[in-house]
């Protein structure tokens, strides 16, 4: 029963450590749903063991739609991905940072993108509804209610 549940709850919310082969950085992130939207979160370190110019730089496996950000951040609505450069493919997200290190410091960087879904369902009605009035993760277009205009973006993006 206990398997079960933690089998439950790494795919509602799976955390992640990756660490580069050549030990110049590590990366941990977290990856859970939120209505449409599938929220990643996570903080990548640069190590200076071996080298004094370490290089971080990472794929990550998302589903397709449109990349957004926290609605509270400097950048509201924007990605939060502070690293040199960021690249959004089709279904992934690729992150590169470089530093030059003086001495043995490490700055963390907190990262926090979000992939929001952009074709719907039947289901995905019923859910926008259980939101209807509330700023939940159903307010597609971010003007802070879902209402009738989320509602439009969700039959506009109908699967066929
Ligand atoms: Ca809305």
């Amino acid at each position: 029963m206990f398997q079960v549940f933690m089998v439950l709850l790494g795919v509602l919310f799976s955390g992640h450590n990756e660490t580069d082969p050549d030990g110049d950085w590590s990366l941990e992130y977290t990856v859970h749903e939120d209505g449409p939207t599938t929220v990643y979160k996570g903080v990548v370190r640069l190590f200076t063991t071996d080298t004094t110019s370490p290089c971080f730089n990472y794929c990550f496996d998302t589903p397709e739609g449109v990349l957004s950000g926290p609605k509270v951040s400097h950048t509201p609505g924007q990605p939060v991905m502070p690293f040199d450069t960021y690249t959004r493919g089709e279904k992934t997200v690729d992150g590169l940072w470089c530093e030059q290190f003086k001495d043995d410091q490490q700055t963390p960087r907190y990262f926090e993108f979000h992939v929001t879904r952009t074709e719907f369902d039947g289901d995905d009605v019923n859910k926008l509804l259980s939101q209807w009035g509330t700023d939940g993760s159903w307010d597609l277009n971010s003007d802070g209610v879902v209402d009738g205009r989320d509602l439009a973006l969700v039959l506009n993006g109908w699967k066929t």
